[in-house]
């Protein structure tokens, strides 16, 4: 199967509609669009997704910030599209994201960094498995003739 990445428009970006943003840059690069939600999560679901961050002393107030309103949980597909949807994410700390990238054109504080992507290929298949217990859809694109060579 091809390489599946997670990624999730955290509250601040539905709200200040960036979805239809952001969704067109993944479909624009021509990633897959496998899985799609719009859903609020409850404080034990954050936890477990930020489960690697329980030490933080950030933790408290992302959770807080993730359960503030709903998210749009995806799965997007393609060759490289762990790594290649951080590079379109940018940087943790937006003010260090370069233009261009979604944290860098959107975003200013760290707390408030509009979107989430998986940092690897084994992130993803757990954060995949968390969010679509369901699993993705399974769709061929007529177009991949013309995505990839
Ligand atoms: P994400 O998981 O959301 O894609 O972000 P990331 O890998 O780039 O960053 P990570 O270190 O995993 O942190 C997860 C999220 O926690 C918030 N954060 N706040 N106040 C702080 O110092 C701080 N550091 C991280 C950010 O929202 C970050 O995306």
């Amino acid at each position: 199967m091809a390489e599946q990445t997670f990624i999730m428009i955290k509250p601040d970006g539905v709200q200040r509609g960036l979805v239809g943003e952001i969704i067109s840059r993944f479909e624009k690069k021509g990633f897959y669009l496998k899985g799609l939600k719009l859903i609020t999560v409850d404080r034990p679901f954050a936890e477990r997704h930020y489960a690697d961050l329980s030490a933080k002393p950030f933790f408290n107030g992302l959770v807080e910030y993730i359960i503030s309103g709903p998210v749009v949980a995806m799965v997007w597909e393609g060759k490289g599209v762990v790594a290649t949807g951080r590079k379109l994410i940018g940087a943790t700390n937006p003010l260090a994201s370069e233009p261009g990238t979604i944290r860098g054109d959107f975003a200013i504080d760290i707390g408030r960094n509009v979107i989430h992507g998986s940092d690897s290929v084994e992130s993803a298949t757990k954060e995949i498995a968390l969010w679509f217990p369901e699993g993705p859809a399974n769709w061929q694109s007529s177009l991949h003739s013309w995505i990839y060579e």
